[in-house]
């Protein structure tokens, strides 16, 4: 198992990202053109309805990499639209899901691959150890978090955490339905329904490289509340057999009857 080279896809939402979107590709795939451990790689972006030139920028890129993938979204469909099509178009054992703006230096994955090569998941997530953004969305983060484990019965340091890797045969059969900036809640919580532990890792995460954050405190602040409010529910329902899971794809252990 420690020699065998590990497949990974890399999928990554993009809205208006011109001032980042090239740095944090080459970053990639210099990352993964490098790692000893890393065999057959491939980047997918979705471009979420940019109209900052993200597009034109992607093109380019894919002149001189042809590992990289791009989904394009006429219109802007929101990051979680985005997300469920990135994970979707990968094709890869590996998938390594995280934003397009810098926040997340790929050297993240060190440790991930080591877990991996050592037999270990199939999902393990990033816990930012210090979360480069402003007061008050620490601070949202942390509560929306700390509710989101009460309802899930979870004890993660990082609930909302977008870095995320995962076996790929799980990532994309998640029925993945959040819209806005919940996706990373909804994988966590979706994951852990089917009876699975995240790993969680120790990760980075830095100042956005440029462009301003496309979304408002307060709105944001309601739709996740709302949000979690709705996976609490389902996770209830779920545990009083009023719902059923989504059936697991076929190496997932059935293991959703000890919730019952
Ligand atoms: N804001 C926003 N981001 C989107 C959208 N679609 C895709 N994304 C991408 O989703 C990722 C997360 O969005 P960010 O705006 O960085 O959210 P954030 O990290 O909470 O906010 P910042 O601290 O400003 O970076 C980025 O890679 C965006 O490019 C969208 O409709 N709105
Ligand atoms: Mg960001």
């Amino acid at each position: 198992m420690p020699n065998t080279p590990i497949e990974i896809s890399v999928a990554a939402p993009a809205y208006n990202e011109a001032e980042n979107i090239a740095a944090a590709v080459t970053e990639w795939r210099e990352y993964l053109e490098r790692h000893p451990a890393v065999g057959a790689w491939e980047i997918v972006v979705c471009d979420d309805g940019s109209g900052d030139g993200t597009g034109r920028i992607l093109e380019d890129l894919q002149a001189e990499c042809p590992q990289l993938v791009v989904v394009t979204f006429e219109r802007n469909r929101g990051a979680g639209a985005a997300i469920a099509a990135a994970i979707a178009r990968t094709r890869l054992d590996w998938v390594v899901l995280l934003d397009s703006d810098g926040q997340f230096p790929i050297a993240n994955l060190d440790p991930f691959i080591e877990r991996i090569q050592a037999g270990g998941g199939p999902a393990f997530a990033g816990a930012r150890i210090r979360k480069a953004d402003s007061l008050p969305y620490r601070w949202g983060s942390a509560a929306s978090g700390a509710v989101s484990n009460l309802l899930h019965r979870t004890r993660y340091r990082d609930f909302n955490s977008i870095f995320k890797v995962v076996r790929g045969p799980l990532f994309r059969a998640l029925p993945l339905e959040s819209a806005g900036m919940n996706c990373s809640t909804e994988i966590t919580a979706r994951v852990a329904e089917l009876g699975h532990a995240w790993v969680e890792l120790p990760i980075e995460h830095r100042e956005r490289g440029g462009g301003s954050r496309g979304w408002r405190f307060w709105r944001g602040a309601r739709d996740r509340a709302l949000f979690v409010g709705y996976l609490g529910l389902r996770h209830w329902l779920l545990r009083r057999g009023v719902l059923r899971a989504q059936t697991p794809p076929a190496h997932v252990p059935a293991s959703l009857q000890e919730l019952r």
